[in-house]
């Protein structure tokens, strides 16, 4: 069959515009009264935008944020001597950077690091309450609270690296800067830092879940649409009848390996490999420093590596090992 193949057609069906369940019992606000449709939406998802809830923790949640925002910004536009056309230039290269190792966890002058510390508090303050908002909207509606958890998991690795492992190492320079370039510097640094980063077994767990999950997200999209013409994303009827898109989806899978997911497990394993990549990955972070100083050596000793061969008498000592470059 060559005529329908779903990877670009959208089929777009339009109802009336929908408000949505339980008109009353809303929380702090009622919803927004205004919605309409937007059809180049449609072609991404629903057509219909809002009406949206903005309720007391959406509203502080965004204020933190536009306050964090604006500490990076401005601190980066006062970095070009407020220049807009080199800030636009260096956009990407510019950086708000936390405080120098001699200030440790104190509070330290707003330009070297204060602002970097003040952005910090006004970024999690925001992501927090943004969190709180996304678990109270979900029981409104009388859902489960998996969207809050999953995105709790991504939480924990930005505190492991912002927040968790700095208190552990008693120094806010041990941070991540506010910069595009910059903390792709930082992420390199610390893997040179502390020997090599492959060679935790953290990291590789998370990459583990990190292709995990592009893989199963693929198979999965590319599974349901290949049963597209049978209706095969109305998945609960489709669940219980026989014959229908979940079987054919099903009976694919079982004939090209042996084995299937089902309608529901399919979404368990998402969900698990998309949490346990950042879960994973915090661990090993919160690790680095703390418990293992160099993953290389670690390798070593655990029989992970094999040690270079000496290429000078003595050896080369690794420096990390000699406290001088904190
Ligand atoms: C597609 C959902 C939309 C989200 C987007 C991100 C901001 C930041 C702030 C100018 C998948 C919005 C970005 C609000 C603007 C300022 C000050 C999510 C999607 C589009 N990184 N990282 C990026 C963050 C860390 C690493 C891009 C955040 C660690 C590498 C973007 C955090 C380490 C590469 C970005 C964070 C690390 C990137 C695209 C927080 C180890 C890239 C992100 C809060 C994990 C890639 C130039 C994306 C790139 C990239 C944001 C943390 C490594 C700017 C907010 C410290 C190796 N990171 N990152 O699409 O192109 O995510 O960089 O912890 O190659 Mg990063
Ligand atoms: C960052 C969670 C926080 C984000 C939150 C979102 C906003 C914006 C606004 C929507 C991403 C807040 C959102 C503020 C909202 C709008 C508009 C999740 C985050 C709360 N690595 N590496 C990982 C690979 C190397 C290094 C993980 C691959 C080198 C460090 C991942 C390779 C060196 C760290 C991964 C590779 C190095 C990592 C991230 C290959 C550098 C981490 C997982 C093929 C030279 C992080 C244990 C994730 C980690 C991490 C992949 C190589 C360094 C699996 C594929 C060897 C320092 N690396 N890496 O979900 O957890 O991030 O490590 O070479 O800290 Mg790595």
């Amino acid at each position: 069959m060559t005529d329908y193949q779903n990877i670009f057609t959208r089929v777009q069906v339009r109802g009336p515009l929908y408000a949505g369940i339980a008109p009353t019992d809303v929380g702090a606000f009622p919803r927004g009264s205004t919605s309409g449709f937007v059809y180049w939406f449609g072609k991404l998802g629903d057509a219909q935008v809002g009406p949206i809830y903005l309720g007391y923790l959406g509203v502080a949640s965004l204020v933190c944020g536009v306050i964090a925002f604006e500490i990076i910004g401005l601190n980066m536009f006062a970095s070009v001597n407020w220049d807009p056309i080199q800030f636009v230039r260096q956009l990407f290269w510019l950086s708000l950077d936390p405080p120098p190792a001699k200030y440790g966890l104190s509070i330290p002058p707003l330009n070297e690091g204060g602002w970097w510390l003040m952005a910090g508090f006004f970024l999690t303050m925001s992501i927090m309450l943004w969190w709180a908002r996304m678990y109270r909207r979900a029981r409104q509606l009388g859902m489960g609270t998996h969207v809050a958890w999953a995105f709790a998991a991504a939480i924990w690795l930005y505190l492991v690296l912002g927040f968790i492992r700095p208190i552990l190492m008693g120094s806010w320079s041990e941070a991540v800067p506010f910069g595009i370039f910059s903390h792709l510097d930082w992420t390199a640094a610390f893997s040179i830092r502390y020997g090599n980063l492959f060679y935790n077994p953290f990291h590789a767990l998370s990459i583990v879940f990190l292709y995990g999950s592009t893989l199963l997200f693929a198979m999965h999209a590319a599974t349901i649409l290949a049963v597209g013409q049978y209706g095969g994303e109305r998945e609960i009827e489709q669940i219980v009848d026989r014959g229908t898109a979940s079987e054919r989806a099903a009976l694919f899978w079982r004939w090209t390996m042996g084995f299937n997911a089902t309608m529901e497990s399919i979404h368990r394993w998402a969900w698990w490999f998309a949490v346990l990549c950042p879960i994973t990955g915090g661990i090993g972070i919160l690790l680095t420093g703390t418990v293992v100083d160099n993953w290389y050596l670690w390798g070593v000793e655990h029989g992970i590596v094999a040690p270079y061969p000496p290429t000078t008498n003595p050896p080369v000592v690794d420096p990390a090992i000699l406290g001088g470059a904190k």
